[in-house]
């Protein structure tokens, strides 16, 4: 009787937020028959229409509502901090707490590549999907990056998942037995999220923990730490690389991909643009090659892949200036990488939501290569108090307003750079949306 009792409870689940993963996470339920309520702060979601379609007169509960006691398990949107209340009282009443990417390690019948970092996820996932492609697997990926990991569940099992973790779903998850686990970088980000840089950290390192294989960066010590009980290693970095290993070859004045001591491709063949993504192609053809992918498809691509939209994305050239879009540069370090990406003197539009940061580094990567930086957005004087040192500083109220003050600034041959350092959610939908109007801005200087 008692355990009757128990496997009901387990079967209720608590949903918490109602946005992209909180559908997806419903559709899971339903296709396994499993009971729940689902919560969102919002008095009127608006994934509450939506979730009509999936669970017609599904319970819903907003606002302050009470945690419900006859609940077993919670299953948490990446988006919801762990001090939110409802996380509070889960605790206390000592449920378990899942992430969506739990219940996807515990269900997926393929093996998958979970790849992390705090800069070039999407890039590195995107190159290894169309790596596998290249090489005739059925390949399906998705997580932070685009489809969410359950809705993944909901298709043929393919060959192989390769997934985007961002650093939220990696500390609510506990099993991940991944093929291969690849972290890209850790610097500081989602400081308003994490309880300190500390844990968000740690929160990356947890993508090792059950993997077969893993892709190391050199340049973190730390992270070699982690990957000492894992059989299969392989390591990228920017400087030379020794046997087996992935990294960066000068050979008469040009710069190779290379893997030990043989050279790969002249990084000018590459379609993608940027140091930073020398170091992603580095880590793509790593993890490709421990999960077997072979050599000169996984080259191709790279030649082909021109990168993702709003990412170093070349928007025009108005009057002798070269626009860049790298809106999703959404933190320092982020922004930094792509600063360091531009060849000669920039004007850089940057500001929004800071998500806790220091901006203390930026000043260090802009000195005697900033004209001037235009800022916008709730952390503007936040940046600008750390970088009025080293460049003129301005203020604008939006994205025409900034681009316009840019196009003043930059001259003959220079690059306005939009490479935000923030979040857009203070001003914007998503970084996209404001990428886009970053471009509708630049086009608006030719009329
Ligand atoms: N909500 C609450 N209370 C809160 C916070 C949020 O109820 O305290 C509700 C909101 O009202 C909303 C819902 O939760 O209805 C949103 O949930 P969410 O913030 O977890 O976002 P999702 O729509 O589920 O999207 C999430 C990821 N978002 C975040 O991690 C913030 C998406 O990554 C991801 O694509 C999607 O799951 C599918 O996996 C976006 C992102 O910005 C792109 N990620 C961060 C990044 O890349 O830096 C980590
Ligand atoms: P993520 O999914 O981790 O946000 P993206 O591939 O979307 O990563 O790239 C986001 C931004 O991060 C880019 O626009 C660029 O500014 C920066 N970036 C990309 N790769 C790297 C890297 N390897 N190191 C540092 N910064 C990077």
């Amino acid at each position: 009787m008692n355990a009757v009792k128990k496997m009901a409870l387990e079967d209720r689940n608590l949903v918490l937020g109602l946005g992209v993963t909180g559908l997806s996470i419903a559709r899971y339920l339903r296709r396994n028959g499993l009971d729940a309520t689902f919560y969102d702060s919002r008095e009127n979601p608006p994934g509450a229409d939506d979730l009509a379609d999936v669970w017609p007169d599904a319970d819903v509960i907003t606002g302050d509502a009470k945690f419900p006691k006859k609940i077993g398990r919670i299953v948490v949107s990446p988006g919801i901090a762990d001090s939110h209340p409802m996380l509070v009282a889960a605790r206390k009443a000592k449920r378990e707490i899942v992430s969506d990417i739990e219940l996807f390690a515990r269900d997926a019948q393929a093996p998958f590549v979970a790849v992390t970092g705090s800069n070039g996820k999407s890039t590195v996932t995107t190159l290894l999907y169309h790596m596998c492609r290249a090489a005739g697997q059925n390949v399906l990926a998705g997580g932070n990056l685009g489809e969410p990991a359950l809705d993944l569940l909901d298709q043929d099992t393919p060959d192989r998942y390769v997934l985007e973790l961002s650093s939220f779903q990696l500390q609510r998850t506990q099993s991940l037995p991944a093929d291969v686990a690849v972290l890209l970088n850790v610097a500081p980000d989602h400081l308003d999220w994490h309880a300190d840089e500390n844990e968000y950290r740690q929160s990356k390192y947890r993508v090792y923990r059950e993997a077969t294989a893993a892709v190391v960066n050199r340049a973190d010590a730390v992270a070699g730490e982690h990957v000492s009980d894992i059989e299969s290693v392989v390591s990228f970095g920017l400087d030379e690389p020794d046997d087996g290993q992935y990294g960066i070859r000068l050979e008469d004045d040009a710069a190779y991909l290379a893997r030990g001591s043989t050279l790969l491709l002249a990084v000018d063949d590459m379609a993608m643009y940027g140091v930073h993504n020398q170091a992603n192609a580095l880590a793509a053809l790593a993890a490709g090659e421990l999960i077997g992918l072979e050599l000169s498809q996984m080259l191709q691509v790279l030649c082909e892949f021109p990168g993702l939209p709003h990412r170093m994305q070349f928007v025009a050239r108005v009057a002798a200036v070269d626009y860049i879009n790298d809106s999703k540069a959404t933190n320092v370090a982020a922004a930094v990488a792509s600063i360091e990406s531009v060849h000669g003197m920039l004007v850089l539009i940057a500001g929004g939501d800071g998500k806790g940061s220091d901006f203390g580094e930026l000043a260090t990567a802009l000195e005697n290569k900033l004209r001037a930086a235009v800022l916008v957005g709730k952390d503007a004087e936040k940046i600008a108090s750390a970088i009025d040192t080293v460049m003129p500083v301005y203020f604008a109220q939006d994205m025409d307003d900034a681009v316009q003050q840019a196009a003043q600034y930059a001259d003959s041959d220079e690059t306005v750079l939009l490479a935000p350092a923030c979040a857009s959610l203070d001003q914007y939908d998503n970084y996209a949306a404001r990428g886009d109007a970053f471009r509708t801005a630049v086009e608006a200087l030719r009329q």
